[in-house]
């Protein structure tokens, strides 16, 4: 009787001290239902990714194995599209119209992307940026001229140990493409999100060894400082070559 009564003592204190009402109502379950997409996939299908690629409002699922193939999956019944065959070493990627023609195409590691026939015709096209190998590659559009561009960073794990670079990749049109390289803490991850709200996307790593994002101001994770060279309101218009 007495460990009871001070274990909800605890809880009530516990409560007072984070501000929060004592008779906090429970959150509510969220429930989850498992569906099978495709039960023979891609071997070792390291790269998932999704992506509206058919126009239809809805999301459908992209998948690539480290030994082939690239395909995709259209929601709600799945039905299972080849890309692409061949291995792809990477595991982020990401859905995004790097062309600009208004469907979503697919960019990877390597690096390469694929331009989506849906509104151009034709069949899915692989065209390359360049041969850097990356964990992940991500898009936006940094420097605000309205065309996507990517950014790569590889791994530190495993064999490689190149996850000590960032390879920033400025889209001159979606054949043609400039490269910046900067130095950074080895590791792996890469997030591009406005930080400061200055309207530009700012690059966030995760290095080895922590558990959280590598930006200024928190106690945790390794801070990187970002060359003055990146584009910036003012000098968006001098990208560095
Ligand atoms: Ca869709
Ligand atoms: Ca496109
Ligand atoms: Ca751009
Ligand atoms: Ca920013």
């Amino acid at each position: 009787m007495y460990r009871t009564a001070l274990s909800v003592s605890a809880v009530v204190l516990l409560a007072a001290l984070r501000g929060y009402p004592a008779s906090r109502p429970a959150a509510p379950t969220v429930p989850f239902t498992q569906v099978t997409v495709d039960a023979s996939p891609p071997s070792s299908p390291w790269y998932k990714m999704v992506g509206d690629l058919n126009g239809d409002g809805q999301l459908d699922i992209i998948v690539a194995g480290s030994n082939g193939p690239l395909v995709w999956y259209a929601y709600p019944n799945w039905t299972k599209t080849q890309i692409a065959s061949g291995g792809w070493d990477g595991v982020r990627g990401e859905a995004a119209d790097i062309d600009g023609d208004g469907d979503a195409d697919i960019v990877m590691g390597g690096v390469v992307w694929f331009r989506n026939p849906r509104n151009g015709g034709g069949s899915w096209t692989m065209i390359r940026i360049d041969t850097q190998p990356a964990h992940d590659a991500i898009t936006a559009d940094l420097d605000l001229d309205g065309r996507l561009d990517v950014v790569c960073r590889d791994q530190s794990a495993f064999s490689s140990k190149t996850g000590n670079a960032i390879h920033i990749y400025r889209q001159v049109n979606p054949t043609s493409w400039t490269k910046r390289t900067l130095s950074c803490p080895h590791g792996e991850g890469i997030k591009l999100a406005d930080i400061d709200r200055d309207g530009y996307a700012d690059i966030v790593i995760g290095a080895t060894g922590t558990r959280t994002p590598a930006i200024p101001s928190t106690a945790r994770g390794t801070t990187m400082s970002i060359p003055p060279a990146i584009p910036t309101r003012t000098t968006r218009s001098k990208w560095p070559t």
